[in-house]
């Protein structure tokens, strides 16, 4: 096992991955940028190194300085943590080539995966399912019309670089594609440096739902289960929930299969979300995978009772998984909602400044993954979420019955934050039911 990781990240998950390292008895190196130097975390690091100003790319963002950094501490590994250079596959390479084992996928791996395209092809390989349209990139409009005449319209144009909703657009005729289809690709070039784009049926109404998948370095893939994250806005997502509400268990299982199938083609180690849109006849699509650890990760830990981080750790210091697919079920039902620095009230603008209130919600069922604490300053460079509220239960009414509880208990000051606007729609009928839709937050907000 790792004697010494370096944790290249901030914030609420730069703890989370630190209090792994810790009970798995590996010291904990945290780099910080001058933005976050008081942050209270950092105390609880075995070494912590500052690798520059604020601005990501300075910091977090700098390959060479947190090479530098893990050099000068004498790390076995670094974990990236999510965003940052979580999914950057030179940064992969590269620790390989200074003898740093990457807490995540090789970069061929993160590369077969990362692309669109050639996820697609794995996929269809895998039998998992993916949305009709084009085998490949698309190499001119007349190709891209006969395709779209073919599945029928609508069809959506993406970019194989592509991700997260960026180089992504919607066409309803022949005439609209034909004019996109020059434009996305040269808009690709410019903003991913790949000019791949290719089509595929655009589904109106769905609901998003995403498998977690675990891989070790001996060939052996697992999944589980889902999370349920429709409720976004602008591709952030807000809350995400698990097991989705109303959802064939047949249909999970066949779906999380698939999924474990996919990254075991890509000789895939470390931890991945497979993810799908569900239609109203709960038919599957894949969307794309992510290779790292998503923020939410912490929903499937309630429900399979597993350690994502340790094991994403254990994994690459190639330790096989220490559980078959047949040991993985689910108990209860598990909700996070996401805090974010930011005012629901007023077009969700961002609310960085010193927090002097903090009582947070605590009691049965109720776990908070956060970093900040009363005194706490929220720096103005970075993502604005400080923190998860999570919630575990038996059933999906005790936990939202617990949610509400929680919610109640909870007080933020004098910053604003998005826990009012979960209180607001635990009083929503269609969210109270279950299944409401990826568009659903965003229209009840109008
Ligand atoms: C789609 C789609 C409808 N049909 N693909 C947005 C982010 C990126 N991961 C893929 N996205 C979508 N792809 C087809 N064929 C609708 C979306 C989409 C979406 C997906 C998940 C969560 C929120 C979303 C919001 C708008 C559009």
């Amino acid at each position: 096992m790792f004697r010494r990781v370096l944790i290249a990240n901030r914030g609420e998950i730069a703890l989370r991955i630190l209090r792994a390292c810790h009970e798995m008895g590996i010291e904990a190196v945290c780099v910080y940028s001058e933005a976050d130097r008081d942050a209270p975390y950092l105390r609880l690091a075995d070494r912590a190194i500052c690798i520059g100003p604020g601005p990501s790319k300075d910091s977090y963002l700098n390959i060479s300085r947190i090479i530098a950094a893990a050099e000068i501490a004498d790390v076995d590994a670094i974990h990236p943590g999510y965003g940052f250079l979580s999914e950057r596959a030179d940064f992969s390479q590269i620790c390989r080539e200074s003898k740093i084992e990457f807490i995540g996928p090789s970069p061929e791996a993160m590369r077969k995966l990362g692309d669109k395209v050639e996820c697609k092809r794995t996929a269809r390989a895998a039998k998992v399912p993916i949305f009709p349209g084009s085998e490949g990139e698309i190499e001119d409009e007349d190709e891209a019309a006969q395709i779209a005449s073919d599945i029928g319209y609508p069809v959506i144009i993406k970019a194989s670089a592509g991700g997260g909703g960026r180089g992504m657009r919607v066409c309803r005729n022949e005439a609209s594609l034909r004019t996109n289809i020059r434009a996305a690709q040269q808009e690709a070039l410019a903003a991913f440096g790949n000019g791949a784009v290719f089509i595929e049926k655009f589904l109106e109404h769905a609901r998003h739902i995403e498998v977690q998948v675990l891989g070790d370095k001996h060939g052996h893939a697992v999944h589980l289960f889902e999370r349920d994250c429709s409720i976004q806005r602008r591709h952030q997502k807000l809350i995400e929930e698990a097991p989705a509400p109303g959802v064939d268990r047949k249909k999970i299982a066949q779906l999380g299969e698939g999924a474990a199938r996919l990254i075991k083609q890509a000789d895939y180690a470390g931890a991945a979300t497979v993810e799908f849109l569900m239609d109203a006849n709960q038919q599957f699509y894949m969307l794309e995978v992510n290779t790292r650890v998503q923020v939410e990760h912490p929903v499937t830990e309630l429900i399979t009772g597993i350690d994502i981080v340790k094991a994403s750790i254990s994994v690459a210091a190639g330790e096989p998984l220490g559980f078959k697919q047949k040991d993985i079920s689910v108990t209860g039902h598990a909700i996070e909602c996401r805090i974010n620095a930011e005012d629901p009230d007023h077009d969700f603008r961002p609310s960085a400044g010193l927090i002097e209130t903090w009582r947070p919600a605590g009691g049965p069922g109720v776990r908070l993954d956060t970093h900040v604490s009363a005194g706490y300053r929220v720096p103005p460079n970075y993502d604005s979420m400080i923190g998860k509220l999570l919630i575990h239960d038996d059933s999906r009414e005790e936990a939202l019955a617990r949610l509400g509880r929680s919610l109640n208990e909870f007080e933020v000051g004098p910053i604003k934050t998005t826990l009012p606007l979960y209180q607001r729609l635990l009083d929503n009928s269609d969210f109270r039911a279950g299944g409401v839709d990826i568009h659903y937050l965003e229209r009840w907000m109008k």
